[in-house]
């Protein structure tokens, strides 16, 4: 059953991997979409191929979501209710140990991945709470649950997400408002290139003999938890590859 047709979402992070591929399932759902993200080119293309394929709705806001008053004005231009806020703008960068680690890597995921997340939240929630509806869908990842050498910042704001997401649904205890996260490991997407500050190569070899998920797997399962009837929210799901068992447990093909 689509329950997804008509509604409003917002999916922020939607000019490529796992936002994009989420916007192209929601869409062929029939739901309408505003879409964020920092390039500005990318979400115009987007958003013309989703209008011209799926009949629907499609507004695009480029700013970065870790300047809150471009969040706040964002959201106050919004002429309808939103059904559906996936939270999914993020990044990881660096891989160095604590002792060596740049700070302004480590401020960039603090801003982005947690006051990002935690600013759009604020922002929408109140008018879902007035309405006693609306979903919440926040992508935390393996990294909410384990933590790993080279990734103590990345870990701690997706451990952050993963305890955001339970504090959120926990306030909103009594309402119809639904609040849910979606944990993946390995997803081939631009993740890794922005990890490691543009080098395609290194980024590729994570990749690299094994079988990693692609955007459109997590995607289907943000689709799934988004469709399920209203009486239902799932907390959390954690999507592996199948040559993934652990955070840092992959299997590699000899
Ligand atoms: P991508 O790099 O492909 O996508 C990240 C998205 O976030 C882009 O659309 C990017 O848009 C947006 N974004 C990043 N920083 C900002 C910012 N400051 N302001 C606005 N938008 C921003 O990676 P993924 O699709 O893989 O990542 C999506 C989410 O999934 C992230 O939260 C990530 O932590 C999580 N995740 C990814 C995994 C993986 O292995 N790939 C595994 C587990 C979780 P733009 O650059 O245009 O601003
Ligand atoms: C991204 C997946 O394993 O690099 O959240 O932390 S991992």
């Amino acid at each position: 059953k689509n329950r997804l047709s008509n509604k409003w979402a917002i999916i922020t992070g939607a000019t490529s991997g796992i936002g994009e591929a989420t916007a192209y399932a929601f869409g062929e759902s029939g739901c309408n979409l505003i879409l964020t993200g920092r390039r500005q080119q990318r979400l115009d293309e987007i958003a013309d191929t989703l209008r011209s394929d799926y009949n629907i709705e499609v507004e695009i806001a480029a700013f970065d979501i870790r300047d809150a008053d471009a969040c706040r004005s964002m959201v106050e231009g919004l002429s309808n209710p939103i059904d559906i806020l996936v939270n999914n703008a993020g990044l990881a960068k660096g891989v160095e140990g604590v002792y060596d680690a740049d700070l302004e890597d480590w401020n960039l995921m603090i801003d982005t991945n947690i006051k990002g997340l935690m600013t759009m939240t604020r922002l929408i929630s109140p008018k879902m709470k007035k309405l006693d509806r609306g979903h919440i869908i926040n992508i935390g990842s393996i990294a909410s649950h384990e933590s790993y050498p080279g990734g103590s910042i990345y870990c701690a704001t997706k451990h952050a997400v993963k305890a955001f997401t339970e504090a959120t649904k926990k306030d909103l205890h009594g309402t119809k408002v639904r609040v849910s996260m979606v944990s993946p490991g390995l997803v081939d997407t631009e993740f890794s290139v922005v990890r490691y500050d543009g080098d395609k190569s290194q980024a590729d070899q994570v990749y690299e003999d094994m079988q990693p998920l692609v955007a459109e797997d997590i995607a289907e399962v943000i689709h799934f938890t988004a469709n399920r009837p209203p009486h239902v929210n799932i907390m959390d799901t954690i999507v592996f590859p199948v040559d993934q068992s652990s955070a840092t447990m992959v299997h590699y093909d000899d």
